[in-house]
């Protein structure tokens, strides 16, 4: 107070206080190259719904390449009226809407990576932001379908030339091409100048760095919709087009590499649903002996990140903690090993197990997967 601070402007784009350094995005060392790397959300010290633009995950299959908005078009083609090639300006004149929504990699995570010490380690490849696009809908009624015109063949202008096919309900319902998150233009890492984005489908399908739009009668069975993105049976047989990400949840706090004290602690944590609103959370604090529900924190939003709350006195005995998702359809999120009843243990994808997380007598949190 005895003398001023520093001048306004001193940082022309602002950035976090000196001492929140730590708070960066998780990086795993296995993870880095090139074809497969992908950045975690640090879930575990973040409050409220909103992911920051910086501490967004990122999932890249070719790098991220670099686009100047100005040379950058959009060519949407094949079974439509009129082909049509967009510059940005165009892409930004149609009507606008921002929506909140999350994106989920749907390797998050893979059936047999269950083993991270964190929140962000298991399933930090979830974040939310408030997006700003227009409707898919709008820009493919410029084109005009045609009557066979049923998928939506999305292509990136990355290296990795990501591509999937999106069915046309789809594409007419609540599809969004976004060039904005959390009000400013994307990040180069979320697709700059701009993606796909599909509420409540996996990830990958949120097509980023778009550059082309091919409408089809069929899906055309790319790389990443056979090779990957499929899930192996017991049978034999395949899963392919598993498009929605369906119920999960995850404590935050406390969760995996924190402490905690004897006494009143908050637990708190994230909810989701590719299906709709959440509609409940139940918390157990026995290892599933039994639940209580716990409060959902106002907006509680379609296709996006909810927080729950419940306070918890903690009388200090080793304990392990839980958290179970039922969005509005009356789907209840399984425990893990009534996915793999299911599933089998061939299977990478859609993991949306219940996670434990064990507290010793220390106070110290783990990854209840994991053995003591
Ligand atoms: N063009 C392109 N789009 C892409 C990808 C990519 O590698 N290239 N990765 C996909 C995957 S697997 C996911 S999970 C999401 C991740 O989006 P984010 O990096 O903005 O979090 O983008 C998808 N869209
Ligand atoms: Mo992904």
């Amino acid at each position: 107070m005895k003398a001023p601070g520093a001048d306004v402007g001193s940082q022309p784009y602002g950035t976090p206080s000196p001492y929140e350094k730590r708070l960066i995005r998780n990086i795993p060392k296995n993870l880095k190259q090139y074809t497969s790397a992908s950045s975690r959300t640090p879930l575990q010290d973040l409050d409220g719904i909103i992911t920051p633009n910086g501490l967004f995950y990122e999932r890249h299959h070719g790098g991220i390449p670099e686009i100047d908005p100005a040379r950058h078009r959009l060519m949407i083609h094949g079974l439509v009226e009129r082909p049509l090639v967009l510059t940005m300006d165009e892409i930004r004149r149609f009507p606008s809407e921002s929506r909140i929504y999350f994106i989920e990699c749907s390797g998050n995570p893979g059936f047999e990576a269950m083993t991270g010490r964190t929140a962000s380690d298991l399933v930090g490849l979830v974040s939310c932001a408030e997006w700003t696009g227009v409707r898919l809908r709008t820009v493919l009624e410029e084109a005009g379908l045609e009557p066979d015109a049923r998928w939506v063949v999305a292509e990136g202008a990355d290296a990795a030339a990501m591509t999937r096919s999106i069915p046309m309900e789809k594409c007419l319902d609540d599809a969004m091409l976004v060039y904005s998150q959390n009000g400013e233009r994307l990040r180069p890492q979320q697709g700059y100048p701009f993606r796909v984005l599909l509420p409540g489908y996996e990830g990958n399908m949120s097509v980023k760095w778009l550059r082309r739009l091919n409408v089809t009668a069929e899906p055309i069975h790319a790389r990443e919709e056979t090779a990957k993105y499929t899930d192996l049976m017991p049978d034999g047989t395949a899963r392919q087009f598993t498009f929605v990400m369906e119920a999960k949840s995850i404590i935050t706090r406390p969760s995996g590499s924190q402490r905690i004290a004897a006494g009143f602690n908050e637990i708190t944590g994230l909810a989701w649903s590719g299906h709709g609103r959440i509609a409940r959370v139940e918390v157990s604090v026995d290892d599933g002996r039994s639940w209580t529900e716990a409060h959902l924190q106002p907006p509680v939003l379609t296709r996006a990140l909810t927080r729950f709350r419940l306070p918890w006195t903690w009388d200090g005995t080793p304990t392990t903690i839980l958290s179970r998702a039922t969005d509005e359809t009356g789907y209840v999120q399984p425990h893990f090993a009534d996915l793999t009843a299911v599933r089998g243990t061939k299977s990478f994808y859609h993991n949306n197990a219940i996670i434990p997380w064990r507290i010793a007598a220390s106070g110290e949190v783990a990854n209840g997967f994991v053995k003591a």
